[in-house]
């Protein structure tokens, strides 16, 4: 195989991870690549943690702030957090050893809408950004970036970081070049001009990442595969939330409200979402097309089926089965998919204007329809607001799926009041869980309220939901949205305090 640095200045900088992570010293803040298992640096990073554990165990303080695209892996996220020497993370995480030291309250987090994370950074308020540690499939003979299997915030780190440390991932296929479609093209008020993308296949942008040669201080070379966790094969539940969802979006098509090819499709992380997109290769939809933020292996089946045209993203999120099957034919697949930074796959304006179809998992909706996607009991983080808040809010349809119950039935995924709000009635049109579906569009609260215990709760907990909804009608402060502020998280502390929610 050819050598992936194609540039003399580069080459000269080739050295080990080791010696690429002595130049990260203690209170920096690193950019790191990195979204969804995909594309994430996998050598620097581990050197680093092995640093920091030599600093502590010598009695010296070493800590850095990590920010990447979304979650990464356990070369990652794991290994610093195992160090104990992440000071704070952003913006999502996915991480079991990190969620546990966030949840310890021994590590900072900051939960980001994923659209935001690279405006924010160019404000200012996220602080400075010392090192960058960005994985790229090559490096070009003119000094561009052939970026990897995620592009994340990838630009951003390389514009904004002072010094820059590459990772080249032989592991990654030669064939991504040409995939990805870099914009440079953003700019902060009051100069920001309109997104130009009006189809989910426009390419606007460029195939590859620009980066300072002068701030480059480190080139390692790494043959390492990315995540790629395996799916759960899709349950009855899944297949029940699958079916209905199914139903509904055929009945939109024969309604006259959405076209016989729907609009692009939005498909949050996880089994459910994955099962959902399995569903639509059966389904009677054809020509559609995805304007989303991970293929997963749902996705793929859809392309191969030849059901879905094209699918836009940021990254790819798939099981090493499907992994293998992309990258044995990555000449095919790139033509039909778009990488994107994540600023504009999850750009609010182009979500709104294509008229995406967002469909995303929860952690549990009150009976109005508010939905709790991160906070486990109002406090407990599990991965975070990732993408869901960015096309929830801007979708032509949001619709939110998730089993009815959660730990063997013991959680309750529909209760009296959420226990946090991520997305707010407003901007949830449709729940579905295995039991039934609820469209809430142009429902006031209390219509809203029915429909969703009516159709989506499981049996066991319907009646308990029912008198509180009943007594909150009779007792409420206000009939607006009636709720019993002494009694609406009480299913949650009895779940704290006995391990069940059921009376
Ligand atoms: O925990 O693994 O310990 O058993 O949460 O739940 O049912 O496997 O569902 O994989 O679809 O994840 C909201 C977390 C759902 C996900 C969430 C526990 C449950 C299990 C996972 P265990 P499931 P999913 C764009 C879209 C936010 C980001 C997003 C998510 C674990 O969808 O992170 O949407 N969403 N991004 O047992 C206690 C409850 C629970 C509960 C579930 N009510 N109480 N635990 N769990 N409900 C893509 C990106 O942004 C990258």
């Amino acid at each position: 195989m050819s050598d992936p640095i194609a540039h003399p200045h580069f080459r000269g900088l080739v050295m080990s991870a080791q010696e690429a992570a002595a130049k990260i010293s203690h209170g920096m803040t690193i950019g790191m690549s990195g979204f969804t298992g995909s594309g994430y640096p996998k050598a620097v990073p581990v050197a680093l943690a092995e640093r920091i554990e030599a600093e502590h165990a010598a009695g010296r303080p070493m800590r850095v702030k990590v920010w990447t695209g979304a979650s990464t892996g356990p070369e990652l996220d794991g290994a610093l957090a195992r160090a104990n020497g992440i000071e704070l993370r952003l913006p999502y995480n996915s991480d079991p050893i990190a969620r546990e030291r966030i949840n310890k309250g021994e590590m900072d987090y900051l939960d980001m809408h994923l659209s935001l994370v690279a405006p924010m950074a160019w404000q200012g308020f996220l602080g400075d950004l010392d090192v960058a540690v960005i994985e790229v499939t090559a490096i070009r003979p003119d000094g561009t970036l052939v970026p990897s299997s995620s592009v994340g915030n990838n630009k951003t780190w390389l514009d904004r970081a002072k010094r820059i440390i590459l990772e080249v991932n032989r592991w990654q296929n030669p064939a991504l070049e040409g995939m990805h479609d870099i914009y440079y093209g953003t700019a902060l008020p009051p100069h920001r001009v309109p997104i130009p993308i009006v189809k989910a296949d426009d390419r606007i942008g460029q195939p590859t990442l620009i980066c300072d040669p002068e701030k480059v201080v480190a080139v390692v070379v790494t043959d390492s595969p990315d995540r790629n966790a395996p799916f759960t094969p899709p349950d009855a539940c899944a297949h029940a939330i699958a079916g209905h969802l199914l139903d509904f979006l055929a009945h939109e098509v024969k309604k006259g409200r959405l076209p016989e090819n729907l609009l692009p499709l939005q498909s949050g992380v996880g089994n459910i979402a994955n099962a959902v997109l399995r569903g639509l290769v059966d389904g009677p939809f054809h020509d559609m097309t995805a304007y989303t933020e991970v293929i997963q292996d749902g996705m793929l089946d859809l392309l191969d089926s030849g059901r879905l045209r094209m699918a836009s993203a940021t990254a790819f999120s798939l099981s090493p089965e499907a992994a293998a099957r992309v990258n044995k034919d990555m000449h095919r697949y790139r033509d039909r998919m778009i990488l994107r930074p994540q600023e504009i796959s999850n750009h609010p304006e182009v979500v709104r204007r294509l008229g995406c179809i967002a469909m995303n998992g929860l952690i549990e909706a009150d009976i109005y329809g508010n939905v709790n996607s991160t906070c486990i009991m109002g406090s407990r983080i599990q991965n975070g607001i990732g993408g869901s808040g960015d096309f929830a809010r801007n979708a032509y349809i949001s619709i939110f799926v998730t089993p009815s119950t959660a730990k063997g039935g013991k959680i309750s995924a529909i209760v009296p009041q959420a226990s946090h709000v991520d997305h707010i009635m407003q901007d949830v049109a449709v729940i579905v869980t295995e039991q039934g579906l609820a469209d809430l569009r142009g429902l006031s609260p209390k219509k809203r309220a029915e429909l969703v215990i009516g159709n989506c709760s499981h049996p066991e907990y319907r009646d308990a939901l029912r008198d509180y909804y009943n007594r909150a009608l009779k007792g409420a402060y206000g009939l607006h949205a009636p709720s019993l502020p002494a009694e609406a998280l009480s299913w949650h502390q009895r779940f704290i305090e006995t391990g069940s929610m059921k009376m």
